[in-house]
């Protein structure tokens, strides 16, 4: 179970997702040769403050397959399973893993589909390997939707998606 940890202040930025002024996240040593825009990262303050830090890359079963995962070494397709309570800000950071150089977001969705509104506006900027970005909205109503990765034919082709439930 995921045990989601609200804190009051989450996120303060001024919703400018480009924003961040310190060190990347990450720890893998080298950008993506294929970054060339801006690198988005969060700060190890905005890091340490979300409530779910959720990774995206390649799932094992090779390079058709994407997906999602709370570990660099754990992404599945479908991807793991998001609960959260329903009515309450929630903060999340998505970090791209991909050994393969492929883009990709986070977008809570309705249903299945990639050309959907997303839900609360929770969608995060199309990041490339190496990257990370972060969110913050507030599921108001309770129910199971699902979050996807909204580029083309990732959800559909890729099985980039996973169920996320406001409970
Ligand atoms: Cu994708």
């Amino acid at each position: 179970m995921l045990t989601v940890a609200l804190m009051a202040t989450a996120c303060a930025s001024g919703g400018d997702g480009t924003s961040a002024t310190g060190a990347t996240p990450t720890q893998r040593p080298e950008p993506s040769p294929t970054a060339q825009s801006t690198p988005l990262t969060v700060t190890p303050e905005e890091l340490a403050s979300a409530d779910i830090v959720l990774m995206t890359g390649e799932a094992p079963q090779g390079f058709d397959n994407g997906g999602f995962g709370f570990e660099d070494e754990e992404i599945s397709s479908p991807g793991p399973t998001i609960r959260v309570p329903a009515g309450e800000t929630l903060t999340i950071v998505l970090r791209n893993v991909s050994d393969e150089f492929i883009p990709h977001d986070f977008t809570v969705v309705r249903k299945k589909d990639e050309s959907a509104e997303p839900l609360w506006e929770a969608q995060t900027e199309t990041i490339d390997p190496d990257e990370a970005d972060i969110i913050t909205f507030t599921p108001d109503a309770p129910g199971t939707y699902f979050y996807i990765c909204s580029l083309s034919g990732h959800m559909s082709g890729h099985g980039m998606w996973g169920r996320f439930v406001a409970e």
